[in-house]
């Protein structure tokens, strides 16, 4: 569909989205988190762009809805009893209009070309909102490490790297981490591409520190998006010290955004993995967060553990969001809150959320936490630290100089900051309610766009 010139009326407008969707849906049958992702991104830009006419003669939505390209490519693999794996990986490159492609790497059986699409095209405003040149781009493999040795972990990350290495490059395409992806798997594929390419190239970034890695990329994810709650707290003359907390996850996110929380005084009760989470009423202080930090990264075990070691109550197979609390940061996956929970936690007295993992809240949840009007940072916004960091990494393999980690602190502090202010430049609304989705949507969205109306039809 065409989006026509200027019409301030909503019934129009929400028609114009209804049937820019249709189209999407036409075009990408049955990718349902790509569709989902591209609404919730419309659903800003279309009122936006209704009075800028150049943009939608320019045809700049439908443009930034198409990857620039996508990679799928058979990944073999020899497991450790001899047996011969098939996977799939993929490289969704989806807009380098502001910079090299750059995002991350995902490792999860559930790994699908649609929840690439939807992760390469948040990174791309994601990306944006950070203020730093980079475009957008999101790749992975349906491979799942969890129960693999780190031998087999080791021969498929090479694999996939060798076919991987023809599409990446320091000016071209800069992965990391994401789920199922940390340091052990970083190290693997940069130590591939240093031997296929006879180069030594910041071509990854969440490097270890001996080889070209940052100092607090480790921790941005997870400090950032307690930083933007913070900001968002401090609009309405609030901090975090005692706040009651639920975090899910129990991986990189996860694990820093607790220590970030708990340092400045909260007390965090939840933490998740895929098998159910543990409620510490106590709080988990820094104690039981080293203990998670060895268990699910070095012994790569269940949750569970924490609340045998600890005698606190573990749900099977549930979800945190009934626990009363403050303040929610969900650190797992997509799609972890609906819109029932949603419910169930303003109930219960939750008034801001951040969000550490991408897309975390479903329509429905969003919609509902909106409507109560509490604070909600979508993931663009609360999760930007890491690859913020990420292209701190990349200016420092640039210079071949490893700044201080006291700089990268009050760099990735500032940025946050600014991505916080952005968001409530463009997204206050006229009852003074902040609305952090659709400001983050229109400030992510400004610089491509303007950046692709310079390079002309592409
Ligand atoms: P990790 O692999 O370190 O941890 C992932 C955590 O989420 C684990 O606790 C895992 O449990 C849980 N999880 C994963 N999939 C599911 C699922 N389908 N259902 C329930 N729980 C699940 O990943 P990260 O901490 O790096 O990533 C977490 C989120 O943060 C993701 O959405 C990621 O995209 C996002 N993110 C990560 C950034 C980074 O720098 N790492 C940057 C920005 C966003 P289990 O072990 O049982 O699978
Ligand atoms: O979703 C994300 O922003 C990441 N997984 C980090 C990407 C990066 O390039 O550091």
């Amino acid at each position: 569909m065409i989006l026509k010139r200027a019409d301030y009326d909503m019934n129009d407008l929400n028609q114009k989205l209804e049937s820019f969707i249709a189209g999407l849906k036409r075009r990408n049958p049955g990718e349902q988190e790509f569709h989902q992702a591209v609404y919730e991104v419309a659903s800003s830009i279309i009122p936006y762009i209704a009075n800028k006419p150049i943009y939608q003669d320019m045809q700049i939505l439908e443009r930034l809805s198409e990857p620039d390209r996508v990679i799928i490519f058979r990944v073999c693999w020899q497991d450790d009893k001899g047996n011969i794996r098939t996977q799939r990986g993929y490289r969704v490159q989806h807009n380098n209009s502001i910079g090299p492609y750059k995002g991350g790497l995902r490792f999860h059986p559930n790994v699908t070309l649609s929840i690439l699409k939807f992760l390469a095209f948040e990174q791309t405003f994601k990306n944006s909102l950070t203020g730093l040149p980079m475009g957008g781009a999101k790749g992975g493999s349906d491979f799942n490490p969890k129960g693999k040795s780190s031998n087999e972990v080791m021969r498929f990350c090479q694999s996939f790297m060798t076919e991987l290495s023809r599409h990446i490059g320091p000016n071209k395409d800069v992965p990391a981490g994401d789920i199922g992806v940390g340091a052990r798997e970083i190290g693997y594929m940069f130590g591939q591409h240093k031997r296929l390419s006879n180069e030594f190239t910041g071509i990854l970034t969440g490097k270890g520190m001996e080889f070209g890695g940052s100092p607090i990329r480790t921790e941005a994810t997870g400090y950032g998006t307690v930083y933007m709650m913070n900001d968002m707290l401090d609009v309405k003359g609030q901090t975090i010290e005692g706040k009651i907390c639920l975090v899910s996850g129990s991986g990189n996110v996860a694990q820093y955004a607790i220590e970030k929380a708990t340092q400045l005084g909260a007390k965090v009760v939840t933490m998740s993995d895929s098998s159910g989470f543990i409620y510490d009423p106590d709080g988990i202080d820094a104690d039981k967060l080293a203990f998670i930090v060895d268990l699910k990264t070095n012994k790569r075990g269940r949750i569970k553990e924490y609340a045998d070691e600890y005698g606190v109550e573990f749900h099977q197979g549930k979800r945190p969001w009934g626990v009363p609390c403050d303040l929610v940061f969900p650190c797992a996956t997509q799609n972890e809150i609906n819109g029932k929970e949603a419910a169930t936690l303003i109930k219960n007295g939750c008034y801001a959320v951040s969000e550490g993992a991408n897309m975390p809240t479903e329509l429905d949840g969003i919609r509902i936490f909106q409507e109560a009007k509490i604070m909600f940072a979508p993931s663009k916004a609360a999760n930007a630290g890491g690859v913020a960091v990420s292209g701190l990494e990349m200016s420092q393999n640039s210079t071949r100089i490893t700044w201080k980690e006291e700089e990268l602190q009050v760099l990735l502090r500032d940025i946050m900051k600014k991505i916080h202010d952005n968001c409530v430049e463009y997204g206050r609304e006229s009852d003074d309610y902040v609305n952090y989705l659709k400001g983050s949507n229109i400030a992510g969205f400004i610089k491509v766009a303007d950046a692709m109306l310079a390079y002309g039809v592409l």
